[in-house]
């Protein structure tokens, strides 16, 4: 058996029985998908996943791709290669289109659904399969000549690449030296380093499409500093016919080093030089304006959601992987019986502390889960509330704004909260857990990169809380606000604490709490709340004060993360107690054993996480309240 252990009842559950997808499956953009075909789609995707996908995951990290700086080129290890054969001739790439461009109509929440099967699989081949995707960016935004890049980019899978850091340019995209100069054909010249390329190169596509931002230079071209002077273009490794696709010479544009890195080790990741070497690097200027870091955005946008869902994904089969091993490792004696050492040996699920570290990572698995799932139904009305479908402005706005907020969230959270709980996964199976005759060291060196990447966790931190709360005049999160306080009104008055069913006292199911203690949860999760928008206030006029005392600012810059992740808390205890309402209204019917048990554990770790998590923004608030700027008054030397 596979490394891979997917979760597609939960997210079926997130989908269909939480957030209601077949409304929106079916309809306007999606009607060639309805909810019986996705359902099929996710079965189907689900089987490659934790077999033909997952099968290179190990080989790929023990023997990574190599780099040969005679070619400038990179060989990829065979198994990879079979894997990333097979999911490309299923045509899985197609989910991510728009019907328009040969793309079977999913919505973004089926989409997101089926990436993180494949990122939980093997969540480079994610990357890797991307071209296609990234040519959807090209079409949207290219001039007509420049759709037909878009065109090979899809029907011939090309390869593609996001290209913005360099040695001194990384969270500071802005301080970017690598220029463009504009020639006489309208072309532009490439002349720069650029670092940390993922997917840079590989020998499984016939060309690579480079998207590359760059200062733009020459006769009538005006040189800006910062991000807003940059411009996108798109690079191909080989040029070619615009028409036919047909390659043709090499272009100026080369790999000439792959990173050794701690993890993530399949997917390349590159030093490209543009114009270095024998030859100039030709490219053009996308949708030929100058709108590089609004046009990189769409793509990065993207990238954040992936990111984080990848994060979640891995997390989600390290705690499935740690709860396996937890069912059969037998070592001591129950802790009640533990004076008696005649007492049979248990398996360590039943070990308090051992539940303890799974109930935290069963918590974090399926409550991202549901953040992203929620993020990605409001993606749906984005799609739905367009002009295009004749949607109303006012609603598309808020769609836009809601998903522009939780991103970072997704981003941030998601990575954070993957790392930490994988290192309790690998807990769980004590010495084990270090050697590799397990997946989960692997996942800790593989997921480490999504705390990283696509901006680190103090930038998605920035951009919460400057961009997405301060500058949207807190508007977004007054939403999601709204949607918490609603449904907490209506759980109290749907459920008030007298009206408590009692526990049938069968076996060890009658420990799980059911709805007995709903109203304390209830409780916590208000006072989460409250927590969460006492310290948005604090913040806000931390950062208000900055016009009179600029040092104040740095209050914020020290607790934007706290924020970030005390956000995240609320949210999943918000989601996980809404899943439980959904789990207590099924078990109230017929439902099978499985179910059950699903919906029991749904109630449990509802439960469990108003408990144990939730008080804890009470203190991250009280932090905050009484903060100062002392820290940046240390002396370096003291550090
Ligand atoms: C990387 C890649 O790390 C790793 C994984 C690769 C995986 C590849 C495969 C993925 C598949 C992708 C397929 C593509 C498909 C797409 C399909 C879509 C249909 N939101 O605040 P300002 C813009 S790559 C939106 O002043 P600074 C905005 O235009 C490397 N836009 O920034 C804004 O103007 P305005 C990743 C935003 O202080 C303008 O930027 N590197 C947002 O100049 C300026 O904003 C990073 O992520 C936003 N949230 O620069 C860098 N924010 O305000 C991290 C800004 O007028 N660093 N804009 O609207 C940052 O993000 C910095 O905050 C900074 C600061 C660079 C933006
Ligand atoms: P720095 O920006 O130097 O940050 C160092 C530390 O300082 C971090 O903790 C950071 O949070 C903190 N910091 C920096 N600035 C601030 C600030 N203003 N406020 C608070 N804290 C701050 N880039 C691409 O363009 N394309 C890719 O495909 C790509 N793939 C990658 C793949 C891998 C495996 C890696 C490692 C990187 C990749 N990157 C890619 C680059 C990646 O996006 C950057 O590494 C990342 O944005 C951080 O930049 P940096 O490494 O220069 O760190």
């Amino acid at each position: 058996m596979g490394h891979y252990r997917s979760n597609l009842r939960d997210i079926e559950f997130n989908l269909f029985e939480v957030f209601g997808a077949d409304t929106r499956l079916g309809t306007g953009p999606f009607v060639e998908m309805d909810a019986d075909t996705a359902r099929n789609v996710l079965h189907e995707l689900e089987e490659l996943a934790t077999g033909t996908l997952a099968n290179s995951f190990v080989d790929g990290d023990r023997h990574p791709p190599v780099f040969d700086p005679a070619t400038f080129s990179v060989r990829m290890p065979e198994s990879f290669q079979q894997s990333y054969k097979i999911f490309h001739d299923g045509e899985w790439f197609r989910l991510e289109l728009p019907t328009e461009l040969g793309g079977y109509g999913a919505t973004p929440s089926l989409r997101w659904a089926c990436a993180e099967l494949v990122l939980g699989a093997n969540p480079a081949l994610f990357m890797y399969s991307s071209g296609p995707t990234f040519g959807v960016v090209v079409h949207n935004n290219g001039t007509e000549a420049q759709q037909a890049i878009a065109r090979h980019m899809i029907n011939q899978n090309w390869g593609a690449t996001m290209v913005l850091t360099e040695p001194d340019a990384g969270s500071d995209v802005g301080a970017g030296r690598t220029k463009a100069r504009l020639q006489a054909d309208g072309s532009w010249h490439l002349d720069g380093v650029k670092r940390f390329i993922t997917s840079g190169d590989q020998d499984m596509t016939d060309n690579i499409v480079h998207l590359v931002l760059a200062r733009p230079e020459g006769p009538g071209v005006e040189t800006r500093p910062g991000t807003k002077g940059l411009s996108l273009f798109v690079v191909p490794k080989f040029l070619f016919d615009w028409e036919t696709g047909e390659l043709g010479e090499r272009n100026g544009v080369y790999v000439t080093g792959v990173e050794h890195k701690m993890g993530l080790k399949v997917s390349t990741t590159c030093e490209v030089t543009f114009g270095q070497h024998d030859r100039p690097a030709v490219g053009w200027l996308l949708g030929d304006e100058h709108n590089g870091i609004a046009q990189m955005f769409q793509i990065i946008e993207y990238a954040r959601m992936m990111v984080g869902t990848k994060a979640i994904a891995t997390l989600s089969s390290g705690y499935l992987n740690a709860l396996e091993y937890a069912k059969e490792r037998v070592q001591g004696a129950d802790l009640a019986r533990s004076t008696d050492k005649t007492a049979p040996r248990v398996t360590i699920l039943h070990h308090p502390d051992v539940r303890r570290l799974l109930m935290q990572q069963k918590a974090y698995a399926e409550g991202l889960r549901a953040v992203y799932s929620y993020t990605a139904q409001w993606q749906d009305r984005v799609a739905l509330t367009a002009a295009d479908q004749g949607g109303d402005p006012a609603a598309h706005a808020v769609a836009r704004a809601v998903n522009d907020l939780l991103l970072p969230v997704v981003k941030g959270v998601g990575s954070e909260r993957a790392y930490e709980q994988l290192s309790r996964s690998l807990q769980v199976l004590g010495g084990s857990g270090y050697t590799q005759d397990y997946p989960i060291e692997q996942y800790l060196r593989d997921a480490k990169i999504d705390t990283l990447y696509e901006g680190t966790t103090a930038i998605q931190a920035q951009d919460f809380f400057f961009r997405k709360i301060a500058r949207d005049r807190g508007r977004a999160l007054g939403v999601v606000a709204a949607e918490i306080a609603e449904f907490i009104g209506a759980a109290f008055a749907a459920r008030p604490s007298a009206d408590r069913p009692a526990s049938d006292g069968r076996g060890p199911d009658s420990l799980v709490p059911r709805s007995t203690d709903l109203s304390g949860d209830l409780t916590a999760l208000r006072t989460a709340l409250e927590d969460v928008q006492a310290i948005v206030q604090t913040l806000s006029r931390y950062a208000a004060e900055a016009a009179t005392d600029p040092t104040s600012v740095y209050r914020v810059g020290e607790h934007a993360v706290s924020l970030l992740m005390s956000v995240g808390d609320l949210l999943i205890g918000w989601l996980l107690q809404r899943q439980a309402g959904v789990a207590e209204q099924a078990l109230a019917g017929r439902v099978s054993d499985a179910d059950r048990d699903f919906y029991t554990g749904k109630l449990a770790v509802a439960h469990w996480f108003a408990r144990n998590v939730l008080p804890q923004l009470s203190t991250r608030r009280a932090v905050i309240e009484a903060a100062d700027t002392s820290l940046m008054a240390v002396p370096e030397a003291a550090f």
